[in-house]
């Protein structure tokens, strides 16, 4: 892995979630995959119009890749200015999130989404514990008192994914190689609407893919 010639500015990118990819380079050699080396793959995520799209979760699934999930640790999404501080937040399966209340107002965050379905009553500062995304799927996030927050929660069940940049971009270090399927979601798709899934080969030098969702950038901000 220390051999790889690239993926290592990506992997100084993703330096919160090093631990966990390290992790799960591991119990891939184990099941014989045998990857000579992790790949970085780059996926452009754009709208049926091929402007870009930010904010989408795109990750990679594969039976060696469910093997090698680990939670992640330290996952908080904050509520700031009656707003949730982060729009998407991607995480993998068996993540446990804190949803503390920077705000003077108190807050009351729920989820009736199957993936996870939970309750934070009225509260401020932060609830005593955390909540479990133990389930892979998306949870939509309101707020009893302020009808305008609103959030998505992404339990995704492998170690490799992330959320595109302004530019509809996101690069997944440390894959080793492989066949995966490409799951791709924005919060413009409709509720309950899965994620796009497509085939995607990782080569030994990596992937580079540009995804269309059949939404509208407009429509996603
Ligand atoms: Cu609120």
């Amino acid at each position: 892995m220390k051999s790889s010639p690239c993926g290592r500015a990506a992997r100084a990118a993703l330096a919160s979630a090093a631990a966990s990819l390290a992790l799960a380079v591991a119990p891939a050699l184990s099941l014989g995959v045998a990857p000579a080396s992790a790949a970085t793959v780059t996926v452009t995520v754009q709208d049926a119009a091929g402007l870009p799209l930010p904010g989408s979760a795109v990750f990679l699934e594969s039976d060696a890749a469910r093997a090698a999930v680990r939670p992640l640790a330290g996952a908080e999404i904050a509520q700031q200015h009656k707003q949730f501080t982060q729009r998407v937040t991607v995480v993998p399966v068996g993540t446990a999130i804190q949803f503390p209340n920077r705000d003077t107002v108190r807050h009351h965050v729920y989820s009736y989404s199957p993936t996870k379905t939970f309750e934070l009553k009225l509260y401020a500062g932060t609830p005593s514990k955390p909540v479990l995304f133990d389930k892979p799927g998306i949870a939509v996030l309101g707020c009893n008192i302020h009808d305008t927050m609103i959030a998505w929660v992404v339990v995704v069940p492998t170690p490799y994914y992330g959320l595109s940049d302004a530019a509809g971009r996101v690069q997944l270090a440390d894959v080793p190689p492989g066949s995966y399927r490409l799951r791709s979601w924005n919060p413009a798709f409709a509720v309950g609407a899965p994620a796009l899934d497509q085939p995607l080969e990782v080569a030994a030098e990596g992937a580079r893919t540009v995804v269309k969702l059949p939404v509208s950038a407009a429509a996603a901000r």
